[in-house]
């Protein structure tokens, strides 16, 4: 690139590969973004980041909505991201939102979308119980703890990216 140029950041180290300066400014702009991004309806929790769509809807379209933008539902697959999702639901304080696990193919075997079965659970007491035989989706709930919902219901909109 042009030395001069503003916005120049240093040359290329003898690799090829992007100079000390060229990564620290990417590091510092990665950074930037990352808090930019998070402030105040996301949260960051390894390499995931789950953001709040501020809005209610059926399963069905909060699937599509996370889908479009690029994301999915949330599969909280340890405690550290079922708590960053806890705050979240908390912090929006419009009532529980919906997680990706269904039962759906089979009554009591929930799975992710890809299919795979649970790696993490953190089920209320008494959940799930399939209420009127009618709840395939699952809620989490401003205690971090699971219910299982009807999919038509509406409930937070929060995606995984
Ligand atoms: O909000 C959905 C209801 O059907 C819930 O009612 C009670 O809280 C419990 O029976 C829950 O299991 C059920 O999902
Ligand atoms: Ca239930």
């Amino acid at each position: 690139g042009d030395r001069g140029a503003p916005g120049y950041r240093g040359a290329k180290g003898e690799s090829g590969l992007p100079g000390k300066e060229q990564v620290e400014h990417l590091q510092r702009a990665y950074l930037q973004c990352k808090k930019v991004e998070i402030f105040p309806n996301g949260r960051g929790v390894g390499q995931k980041v789950f953001k709040s769509a501020g809005f209610l809807q059926s399963s069905y379209e909060a699937r599509q909505v996370c889908t479009q933008a690029g994301g999915q539902l949330p599969s909280p697959r340890s405690a550290a991201e079922n708590q960053a999702l806890q705050q979240l639901v908390h912090f929006e304080n419009k009532g529980a939102a919906f997680l990706s696990m269904t039962d759906f193919w089979k009554e009591g075997w929930f799975t992710y979308p890809g299919g795979a079965f649970l790696v993490y659970s953190n089920w209320a007491p008494g959940e799930p119980n399939d209420d009127s035989g009618r709840e395939d989706c699952v809620e989490i709930m401003a205690n971090g703890k699971w219910n299982d919902v009807p999919c038509g219901a509406n409930r937070l909109v929060i995606c995984e990216f």
